[in-house]
């Protein structure tokens, strides 16, 4: 059975997909260095679900599955050393990345915050592939990028799996086509350094020949899964506010308090979405398709459907009585855009998705009201500006 190295285990994402594989029969490695704890401690942030401490999350599952989780407490940009021993030790198959700095909002919100941003999120891709590339340790990396690379401006086309391919015309007149990175148009810092890490992979994968899987995300929404929801102590975090909390987990946990809906402008802005159960499929999807050695990086978009944010909203507005608050957009992000994008690789691979239409928003709603007494509302509003004020 395969050794997996989950790395930002303790996260929204990595969490739920450390028990979805444990449950599964991988051997599961957790390292997470708690920077989002600390985070939420310093900016004055909380889950909206109270999340137990790594060390006990991990003891409540280890005391309920077959399957035992073993966790260690290191910064991949700040220990390396310490990271390099345990990669020795576990030999991993899989490593899964998803420790890196995630919120567009914070990484806009000062100097420190973009600086620290880009140095984490650039050292843990580029230490994580100098380390496997020294200690030869041929492990398949499965990355989670961002849709984001792609930027938001409407297209005529259908926005591809990560390769656009281009007709070049050469000196004598004669066209060449070539697939080329899909050019990238971040919009905010973090953006910036997933667009970044593209380029890290491609290299690495190129010269020293590392097998790489990069997961162009959409927005993740859903809190728990079949297996957070086994025992209280293992529940998943649920960020609402202004810098961590996603589109629609806010849309719904402010439905539960009552608070009128905060669409950004018009709302007429279109994202990708994908529930939290089904990022765990693609992960295990992703798994067991690996890229192959030699082979340029795979690139799958993890998405599963498209919604404008003001939608959104209204399915919210109608399903609770909640009013919508057309809130001033702190963001630097255009009025309004269609977005058209692929996701044949996923479906191609079997994913039966659960779409917002079909789910029970019901079920976050009532985890919200089940927690309302730790919500703060002077959290819910904008925290972070794309333009100084
Ligand atoms: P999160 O902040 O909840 O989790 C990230 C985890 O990584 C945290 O537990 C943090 O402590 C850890 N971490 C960060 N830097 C680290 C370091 N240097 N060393 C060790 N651990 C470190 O974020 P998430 O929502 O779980 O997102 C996980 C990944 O998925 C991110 O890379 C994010 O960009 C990507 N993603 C998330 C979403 C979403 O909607 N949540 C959507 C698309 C892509
Ligand atoms: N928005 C509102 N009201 C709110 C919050 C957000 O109108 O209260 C709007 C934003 O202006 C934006 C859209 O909703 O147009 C999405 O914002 P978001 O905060 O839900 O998502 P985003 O900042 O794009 O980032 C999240 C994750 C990030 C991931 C990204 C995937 O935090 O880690 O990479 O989703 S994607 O958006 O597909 O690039």
């Amino acid at each position: 059975m395969k050794n997996i190295m989950v790395l930002g285990g303790d996260g929204f994402c990595g969490w739920p997909v450390a028990l979805f594989l444990s449950e599964k029969g991988y051997e599961v490695t957790i390292v997470d260095n708690l920077s989002r704890r600390k985070i939420d401690n310093n900016y004055h942030f909380n889950s909206l679900t109270p999340i137990a401490s790594l060390e006990d999350r991990v003891s409540v599952w280890n005391s309920l599955s077959a399957h035992k989780i073993k966790f260690n407490i290191i910064d991949i940009v700040k220990e390396r050393e310490i990271f390099e021993d345990l990669l020795l030790r576990v030999k991993p198959d899989v490593i899964i990345h998803f420790a890196e700095q995630r919120s567009a909002p914070f990484s806009m919100k000062s100097d420190v915050e973009r600086v620290y941003t880009v140095e984490n999120n650039i050292g843990s891709t580029h230490h994580l592939l100098s380390s496997l590339v020294k200690l030869d340790i041929d492990a398949h990396i499965i990355h989670l990028g961002t849709m984001g690379v792609y930027g938001y401006s409407s297209t005529e086309w259908e926005i591809p799996e990560g390769y656009l391919s281009v007709q070049v015309e050469g000196r004598s007149g004669k066209y060449t086509e070539r697939e080329i990175l899909y050019p990238t148009s971040p919009g905010s810092v973090y953006h910036l350094t997933k667009s970044m890490d593209q380029l890290i992979f491609q290299y690495y994968a190129s010269n020293y020949q590392l097998r790489i899987t990069d997961l162009h995300q959409g927005v993740v929404w859903g809190t728990n899964t079949k297996q957070t929801n086994r025992d209280e102590r293992l529940i998943n975090r649920f960020d609402y506010d202004g810098d961590y909390g996603t589109v629609l987990n806010r849309f719904l946990m402010q439905s539960a308090i009552g608070h009128p809906l905060t669409v950004y402008g018009t709302g007429g802005q279109t994202r990708a979405f994908i529930h939290i159960d089904d990022t765990c499929k693609c992960i295990e999807l992703a798994i067991e398709n690996p890229a192959k050695s030699g082979e340029r990086v795979k690139i799958f978009n993890q998405v599963t459907e498209t919604h404008t944010v003001l939608s959104l909203a209204k399915k919210v507005s109608e399903a609770t009585g909640v009013s919508i608050q057309p809130t001033e957009n702190p963001r630097n992000e255009m009025v309004e855009n269609e977005l058209d994008v692929c996701h044949e690789c996923f479906d191609g691979l079997g994913l039966k998705a659960k779409k917002v239409a079909d789910a029970p928003l019901n079920t976050e709603i009532e985890l919200a009201v089940k927690y309302i007494d730790r919500v703060d509302k002077s959290i819910i509003k904008p925290l972070s500006f794309w333009k100084s004020k």
